[in-house]
């Protein structure tokens, strides 16, 4: 029985573990500015531990897709989610909050 129920606590510990990155996907944000011809966004966010932001800060980010960048405008809470490729962010989505 105590091999039970030790192998039930580390199911729950790997399952809660998944549920939880999953969840830090998205990133919550105020957009500072949108432009368009760079097609870049400026965002205001808080921390993002998984790409060593420890601290909240105002960076530019790439929008890959052209549709993010009507999608939002300056002003906007927004969620977001981004990718770091060869030391450059860029945006995989981005949305209104709710
Ligand atoms: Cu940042």
């Amino acid at each position: 029985m105590r091999l039970i129920s030790s192998l039930l606590v580390i199911i729950s510990l790997v399952f809660g573990s998944q549920a939880a990155f999953g969840q830090s996907g998205l990133v919550s944000g105020q957009v500072i500015k949108v432009d368009q011809s760079a097609k870049k966004i400026t965002i205001r966010h808080g921390p993002i531990p998984k790409l060593d932001m420890a601290e909240g800060m105002t960076m530019v980010y790439a929008a890959p897709d052209p549709k993010m960048l009507t999608a939002v405008k300056a002003g906007d809470k927004v969620k977001f989610e981004i990718e770091e490729v060869n030391g450059q962010y860029r945006l995989t989505k981005i949305e209104k909050a709710k």
